[in-house]
């Protein structure tokens, strides 16, 4: 018997037992694609045509043993003020980038080192995901990382990837990154 089917073996005996959860919060300037993540996390759906959030949704999703609880926050300019309040309480925040918007980068660097400054927010881990990989011209990771300046984040957990929702390239490392910051229920 194989040491990967043991593995799996026990993983699912252990999902009968362990139930773990998790809350997030998605960011990230409006037409960047956190309500199409949602979808795709979700149902794997993929839609052009979408309406900008107003204000927030929450969704609750369910990947294995793992509830996620997402708020997707709206990222016009008007909304921005509350992120931090729905930063506060959750294990991770997952900050979304339209890789391919290159005008908008500067910005929103810009309001990801001004929310990451409250200190309510200190040590809580952050996933960056550069979106839209589909795109021509989408910046490359190490381009990302360069632009968004995260090398100078510290004293928290920083991992970025780049996806595409439309192709779902890479959702599956998303979902793993998620699983693995998930808490056992008390
Ligand atoms: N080409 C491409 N387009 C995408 C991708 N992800 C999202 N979009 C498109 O980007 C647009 C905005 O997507 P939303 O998911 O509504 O963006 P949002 O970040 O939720 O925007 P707000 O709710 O206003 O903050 C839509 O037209 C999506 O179809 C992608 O991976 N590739
Ligand atoms: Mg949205």
């Amino acid at each position: 018997m194989g040491l990967w089917f043991w593995d799996a073996f026990v993983n699912w005996l252990r999902s009968f037992f362990f139930k773990q959860e998790m809350e997030l919060s998605l960011i990230g300037l409006q037409n960047a694609g956190k309500t199409s993540l949602v979808n795709v996390i979700a149902t794997g759906g993929f839609s052009e045509d979408m309406i900008p959030t107003v204000g927030f949704n929450m969704r609750k999703v369910t990947k294995g043993n793992v509830t996620i609880k997402l708020w997707d926050l709206g990222g016009q300019p008007r909304f921005r003020s509350m992120w931090e309040r729905y930063c506060r309480a959750v294990s991770a925040i997952v900050y979304v980038v339209d890789a391919a918007d290159h005008d908008n980068i500067p910005i929103s660097r810009n309001e990801l080192h001004d929310l990451l400054s409250k200190h309510s927010l200190n040590g809580i881990p952050l996933l960056v995901l550069g979106n839209k990989i589909d795109k021509p011209g989408a910046l490359s990771e190490q381009q990302l990382t360069d632009q968004m300046g995260l090398k100078s984040i510290n004293e928290r957990e920083v991992s970025c990837y780049m996806i595409s929702c439309k192709n779902s390239t890479n959702i599956d490392t998303v979902v793993d990154w998620l699983v693995k910051h998930s808490k056992s229920k008390n």
